[in-house]
């Protein structure tokens, strides 16, 4: 390390000495007991990660286990990537158990030139990749109506970011000629509900990916194993996995998850549908409900922000309920569509602090706080919500879920 930088970590571990003092004072003993004299464990195939490490996925007890979600243990998350192993799951009818030597992606429809195409296929094209979020629609839906959600994980954790590799569509649809007329593409899944979603043509000439890698390996089969469709930025449910069929057609089919779900029910009775994109988002993994701050001191804030839209240009902080905010540090790179950390120094005097964050993305969009959005979508909707998160520091160093 540069001698430049050591007076400030020192300054740093004395600010926090309540809370790092004893590690210091036992580490002698740690190192004794790393001595070399006994061998490790062998060499194995496939990794895994330390026994000392639990986080989980977190899934409500359900009738159908093989149905439901699973939420990302955003509380334990450090950096900008989702494990695939932690990825929060959304499944409507289970995961398939598909081989990828027998599994066809059929693009037909209003073409000139179906196709049927083999995984090995689609593998041999020009790939591309992007590290992208994905957010479920329905991620945080329990703030609409009340302020339920006890920790991060619970609340606001059916979204994660993985490195993604596969193949433009836009380049297939070139293969199969959209014939002039189209302006949908149906994409359905090989699970048992045969999930669907209608994609406007623009969309998928646009950015839309074919994917079968996922942060350096295949994609798991929770994710989609081995091909799914994503559309950057848009809800969750538009990304449809286990992807075996795309039609294209001059009408949007109407789907059960376009119509009856992922819609939003307005306060006069109307309802908005068809809202693919997922607005800007933050929230502070730490401190966040359900933890505790061991004692006063210096402790850095620390959260995740995205937005559907583009890059995060700033995120700000509020630490004494939204009366006054200061600018986070935001970690580079900051990746459209993606994760992006942010981070801020913050001591802790043993008083009650409310605290909570705020995104703004590339566009200019800010992210509302809840009272702001339930005034122009009322609390019909169980979808799409962004607005900001509060936690309660109280003064035993507990933090809960608050409504501000
Ligand atoms: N075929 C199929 N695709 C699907 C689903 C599904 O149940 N079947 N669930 C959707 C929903 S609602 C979401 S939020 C995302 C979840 O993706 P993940 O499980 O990889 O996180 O996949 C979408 N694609
Ligand atoms: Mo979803």
């Amino acid at each position: 390390m540069k001698n430049s930088k050591r007076p400030s970590r020192r300054q740093l571990l004395k600010m926090g000495a309540a809370a790092v003092g004893g590690g210091l004072l036992a580490q002698p003993k740690a190192l004794a007991a790393e001595s070399p004299g006994k061998l490790g464990i062998p060499l194995g195939p496939y990794g895994e990660r330390s026994p000392y490490e639990k986080a989980v996925r977190w899934r409500r007890d359900t009738k159908t286990p093989e149905t439901g979600s699973s939420f990302s243990p955003l509380q334990d998350s450090v950096g900008t990537l989702t494990p695939s192993s932690l990825h929060y799951e959304r499944h409507h009818a289970g995961i398939p158990f598909i081989d990828p030597a027998q599994h066809r992606l059929v693009i037909h429809g209003m073409v000139d030139r179906p196709l049927s195409l083999a995984v090995a296929d689609i593998k041999r094209l020009p790939s591309i990749t992007r590290i992208m979020v994905l957010e479920c629609g329905g991620n945080s839906g329990s703030e609409w109506t009340a302020i339920t959600g006890p920790d991060v994980q619970r609340s606001y954790g059916l979204v994660s970011c993985s490195e993604w590799t596969g193949v433009s569509l836009s380049l297939l649809l070139k293969e199969v000629g959209v014939k002039p007329d189209a302006s949908w593409v149906i994409a359905e899944g090989a699970d048992a509900c045969r999930m669907e979603r209608s994609v406007p043509l623009a969309k998928a000439l646009d950015d839309a990916l074919i994917a079968y890698g996922q942060n350096g390996e295949a994609l798991r089969p929770a994710q989609g194993y081995p091909l799914r469709l994503l559309l950057p930025g848009w809800e969750g449910n538009t990304n449809v996995k286990w992807l075996h069929s795309l039609k294209l057609t001059d009408q949007a089919y109407m789907a059960r998850d376009e119509t009856a779900k992922y819609s939003d029910l307005m306060p006069d009775g109307k309802a908005r549908i068809f809202t693919y994109r997922m607005e800007a988002k933050s929230v502070i993994t730490f401190p966040s409900g359900g933890q505790k701050l061991p004692g006063t001191g210096l402790y850095e804030l620390t959260g995740l922000a995205w937005s559907g839209s583009g890059r995060i240009e700033r995120v700000e902080i509020t630490t004494d309920g939204g009366k006054s905010w200061v600018a986070a540090k935001l970690h580079e790179p900051r990746l459209p569509i993606a994760f992006t950390r942010f981070r801020l120094p913050w001591r802790f005097d043993g008083r009650e602090a409310v605290i909570a964050s705020r995104a703004t993305d590339e566009t200019g969009y800010v992210q509302p706080t809840r009272e702001e959005l339930i005034a122009v979508r009322g609390t019909n909707s169980g979808y799409h919500f962004n607005g900001m998160k509060f936690w309660k520091i109280q003064t035993d160093g507990t933090v809960r879920n608050v409504e501000v």
